[in-house]
């Protein structure tokens, strides 16, 4: 059977980089100094060879100023994994996920229970120059078992350090907790279910009719 997008979300304060980010890892585009604030969502589809397999992901780049957008439940639909991106420059931009996060949490589906997983990044390492840094790494990590991510990765959009990591991670993870099947099956239960109801309403009908 055709294998169905993965679809990721990308979301974090205005300025952070996630624009850069999939630019880069996407189209290989050269970083923009000044680049422009993305209006409501874009998505690109991309098609990645991982560990020896084709995946088609879909990404969706969600604008800093959607947080608190009632369009975010759309723009979240049917996500396997969240990325969260922070500005390794801007510490108020690593505070604000906790925010981010309680509002993905209410609208992100769970297959069988289990939930998708919500990875950190932070950006901009160019600007630090603490890429691969003990400590960092180590805050990262207490940051992430506080507030429930499953991990933090470090990257920079400009350098293109750690970018095809970021993807990786999050991919390894939902297909490590068997989401693409599980989403998969629960929608194909959808359909059938809708299907017996457009059967009931068309008996329901004929026998009105007769
Ligand atoms: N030095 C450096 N600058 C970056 C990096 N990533 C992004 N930038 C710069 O940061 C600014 C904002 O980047 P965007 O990708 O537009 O930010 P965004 O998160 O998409 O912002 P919104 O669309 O408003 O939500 C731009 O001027 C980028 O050039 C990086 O890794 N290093
Ligand atoms: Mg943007």
């Amino acid at each position: 059977m055709e294998q169905n997008y993965i679809k990721l979300v990308i979301v974090g304060e205005s300025g952070v980089g996630k624009t850069q980010i999939l630019n880069s890892y996407c189209f290989g585009l050269a970083p923009q100094a000044a680049s422009d604030f993305t209006i409501g969502c874009d998505y690109v589809l991309k098609r990645v060879l991982l560990n020896g397999k084709f995946l088609k992901l879909q990404i969706w780049d969600v604008s800093g100023a959607e947080r608190e957008s009632p369009l975010m439940k759309i723009y979240l639909k049917g996500a396997l994994g969240i990325v969260f991106v922070f500005d390794a420059t801007n510490e108020m931009s690593r505070q604000q996920l906790v925010k981010w996060q309680n509002i993905v949490y209410q609208y992100v589906d769970e297959y069988n229970g289990r939930h998708i997983p919500f990875l950190i990044v932070q950006n901009k390492m160019d600007l630090v120059q603490q890429y691969e840094d003990q400590n960092q790494q180590q805050f990262l990590q207490q940051f992430c078992q506080t507030f429930g991510f499953f991990d933090g990765v470090q990257c920079s959009a400009f350098d293109n350090q750690g970018l095809k990591n970021v993807f990786e991670t999050i991919v390894d993870e939902i297909i490590r907790r068997d989401l693409v099947e599980l989403q998969q099956k629960k929608n194909e239960s959808k359909i059938s279910k809708l299907q017996i109801e457009d059967k009931g309403l068309k008996l329901k009908q004929k026998s009105r009719c007769s």
